[in-house]
């Protein structure tokens, strides 16, 4: 069978009504409908997501059977479950705390209980039609535990994750009881998507101090599968609101607009009735204006816009009610017989209204306390095909990173948000083209279109990534090529890592030193004259000469900062400052005091914080602190940061095991190379060594060698077969 892409969301976009007891579907005309339609509507792929009402049992196959000629899939929720899975736990806690709004939240935990269901609900749904290769593409906040659910079934399966709203800073995320839950849930996604870069710094800042994963960059290994984090910022269907306007029914709406307003200023506000959408504030400012520049009056309006949304939650209710007052007082206040200065309307409109409101517009003021992107801002840049008119965006809302030429404002500050509609209403006109021609460019290239296909094209490299990064066990037939190549071959340099591949883990450093059996196999091996072996050790170059120094063996210590050629002496990289150890040293000091068994390490080029004999999982814990308070000390001082394997090793720069095996085989021809070893400073190995050489990770299967060994016992079994088979 086909493979096939499964579009996830809480509503179908469908709206299905109930009239003289059939129900009749119409599609719905939201952006990302329109983005998603390329994608649901084509071949086997379905968009799986609840109809939008409560439908009696014994009518559900009657829907089902409507839906699925459209490529929808329903998913059928109780009253019960929607008041609080939808309007309680996502609405009154997701909602509200990815908001900045902790005090609107209430964390009950019977939403939760029904979070959990209603996504276990979505999970089995999905699993019912999902086949080994298929693409699955979640969408939002309501369904965060749904990638890890469909996950525990389907290991290998394609899912993407994407987020409309924002993801708060850690100490705001970290309030929410279930923070732990949810992360573990988003884990389940291969690729998770936000709209801007500060939400993608904040969720790797929140799941990397919540849940113990190793991170590099923006890449979280989690139960040995690389998760990649980007940003997407969503766009809309660009052509559709730039010939909307030319349609007969939008003109016509167009000139009953300027026949009401005349030469008036029309300032326009559209929003979903919410809190973080900034209404209140808006208005505020909007009657500061009237009191302090009496001259606008009678010469400017706004047309305020409030799409009815969730009133069932108290506070919405209330802030509708806040809303009602407000103009009331304003329009009470400044109102003159033939002009009143706030035309309010709590209700939805067409799009062909609304299209006609945003040509018409003046100015466009979209000020929301928080926004994950908002939409309304590029649809009234589009909409201006004469390139004319000013946007009014506030800073938090994640369009401003992209439409830095609109007027951009904070929300909290009414005074500057009143002087910036003065400012906009007076913008000369050369200056209003130029700056809306450049936002309509940007609106017009990263479009809905564009946005999809980068998400999905994300999504398939980070598959290919994660396949070409699984590496193969090295079994007992491939042990057997390795032996084979080994004895045909003339010329041969064995990279061989010390901890952890070579011995065991052992608490004690100092400990972890060669045993009878060790020595033998290095023995047998360096008799050998066609063999070159080298150990590249993060060690200090003392510990490696005190225990190898008596044996035919070249070494490279301290990452490659100490080099020796087993007839000659040790020799250090030149040049190399070491003067940021101080700084370092002084953060990991305190570290180090708060966690007993911990200690650090001072090597020539580096320093080292160990963790190996502290509680476990606390080692993790803190080296993540440290990873997070470091981060960019790290950059600006031009240093490297390696976690490895119970470690975290702060290094320059220049120093690298790749570089040293590298300079190691300069001007050699061997014809038989073997690198083995286990952690993050042997991955410069792998990558560095020439395609035929055999890279073999120890301990894990996520590495760019070619071949993985479980431990150091495979390992020794390894090299033992190798002198064997030359005997
Ligand atoms: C969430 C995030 C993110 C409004 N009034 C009418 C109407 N609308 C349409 C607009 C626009 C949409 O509703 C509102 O989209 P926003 O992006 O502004 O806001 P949210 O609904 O809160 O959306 C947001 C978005 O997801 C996408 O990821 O940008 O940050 O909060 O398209 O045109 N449409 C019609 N009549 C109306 O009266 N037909």
């Amino acid at each position: 069978m086909k493979s096939k892409t499964i579009i996830v969301s809480n509503r179908l976009p469908v709206k299905i009504v109930e009239s003289d007891g059939r129900y009749e579907l119409s599609p719905s005309e939201g952006g990302l409908a329109t983005g998603l339609g390329s994608i649901y509507k084509k071949g086997d792929n379905i968009w799986i997501g609840w109809p939008g009402l409560d439908v009696p049992y014994e009518r559900q196959d009657e829907v089902r059977g409507q839906l699925e000629a459209l490529n929808l899939i329903p998913v059928f929720l109780t009253t019960e479950e929607i008041n609080l899975y939808y309007e309680g736990f996502s609405n009154e806690v997701l909602w509200p705390v990815f908001h900045y709004m902790v005090t609107y939240a209430h964390y009950e935990q019977s939403y939760w209980a029904f979070y959990q269901s209603v996504n276990k609900k979505f999970a089995e749904v999905v699993i019912d039609h999902v086949v080994e290769g298929d693409t699955i593409w979640v969408h939002d906040y309501q369904l965060l535990l749904l990638p890890g659910l469909i996950r525990e079934k389907e290991a290998h399966v394609t899912i993407g994750f994407f987020q409309h709203i924002p993801f708060p800073s850690y100490e705001i995320f970290r309030l929410i009881p279930w923070r732990e839950e949810i992360i573990n849930g988003m884990f389940g996604a291969d690729l998770i998507g936000f709209h801007t870069f500060d939400d993608v710094r904040h969720f790797l800042s929140a799941a990397s101090k919540i849940v113990l994963s190793k991170f590099a960059d923006n890449v979280i290994i989690h139960n040995e599968r690389q998760i990649v984090v980007e940003s997407f910022p969503m766009g809309i269907d660009d052509q559709k609101y730039e010939s909307l306007v030319s349609e007969p029914a939008v003109q016509e709406n167009i000139k009953a607009i300027r026949e009401s307003f005349g030469d008036q200023k029309i300032i326009l506000s559209i929003d979903r009735l919410d809190y973080s959408k900034g209404i209140l504030q808006r208005l505020l400012a909007f009657e500061m204006l009237l009191q302090n520049y009496p001259e606008y009056i009678e010469k400017i309006i706004l047309y305020m816009i409030v799409v009815p949304s969730r009133d069932t939650v108290p506070q919405y209710k209330e802030l509708r009610e806040q809303i009602d007052q407000l103009v009331g007082n304003i329009n009470g206040r400044f109102r003159s017989l033939s002009w009143a200065p706030i035309h309010y309307f709590y209700r939805s409109f067409p799009i062909e209204t609304l299209s006609a409101l945003y040509y018409s517009a003046d100015v466009c003021l979209v000020t929301p306390m928080r926004d994950g992107m908002n939409l309304v801002s590029k649809e009234y840049v589009a909409s201006r095909s004469n390139n004319d008119g000013v946007l009014i965006l506030s800073e938090m809302a994640g369009a401003s990173k992209e439409l830095n030429d609109a007027l951009i404002v904070n929300p909290n500050n009414i005074v500057q948000t009143m002087d910036t509609i003065v400012k906009a209403i007076n913008m000369p006109e050369r200056e209003q083209q130029t700056r809306m021609k450049s936002m309509r460019s940007v609106v017009k290239k990263f479009n809905i279109h564009l946005w999809v296909k980068n998400f999905m094209e994300k999504l398939e490299e980070v598959k290919l990534m994660q396949a070409a990064l699984l590496t193969k066990y090295a079994g007992s037939s491939i042990k057997e090529e390795i032996s084979r190549k080994y004895a045909e071959s003339n010329t041969r340099y064995l990279f061989l890592d010390y901890d952890g591949t070579l011995v065991g883990f052992n608490s004690d450093i100092d400990k972890a030193s060669p045993d009878d059996e060790l020595y033998e196999i290095l023995e047998n091996l360096t008799r050998d004259k066609l063999n070159t072996v080298v150990i590249i050790s993060g060690r200090k170059h003392e510990t490696l000469q005190e225990w190898f120094g008596h044996l035919n063996i070249d070494m490279i210590a301290e990452h490659g900062a100490w080099q020796k050629h087993y007839d000659e002496d040790w020799k250090s990289l030149p040049l190399l400052t070491d003067q940021w150890k101080q700084d370092i040293r002084a953060v990991l000091e305190t570290y180090t005091d708060r966690t007993p068994g911990s200690f650090i390490e001072d090597k020539s080029y580096s320093l080292v914080w160990h963790y190996r004999k502290v509680e476990e999982g606390l080692g993790d814990l803190r080296a993540h602190e440290i990873i997070n308070h470091l981060k960019v000390t790290v950059s600006n001082k031009g240093l490297q940061l390696m976690p490895g394997n119970k470690v975290l090793e702060f290094k320059n720069i220049e120093v690298n095991k790749g570089k040293a095996a590298l300079f190691w085989l300069h001007e050699k021809d061997p014809d038989f190379i073997l690198a083995l070893g286990d952690d993050h400073t042997d991955e410069d190995i792998f990558k560095a060594l020439p395609q035929d050489a055999f890279t073999v990770k120890v301990g894990g299967n996520i590495s760019a060698a070619t071949y993985y060994l479980r431990n150091p016992t495979d390992v020794r079994s390894l090299l033992k077969k190798l002198t064997a088979t030359e005997i």
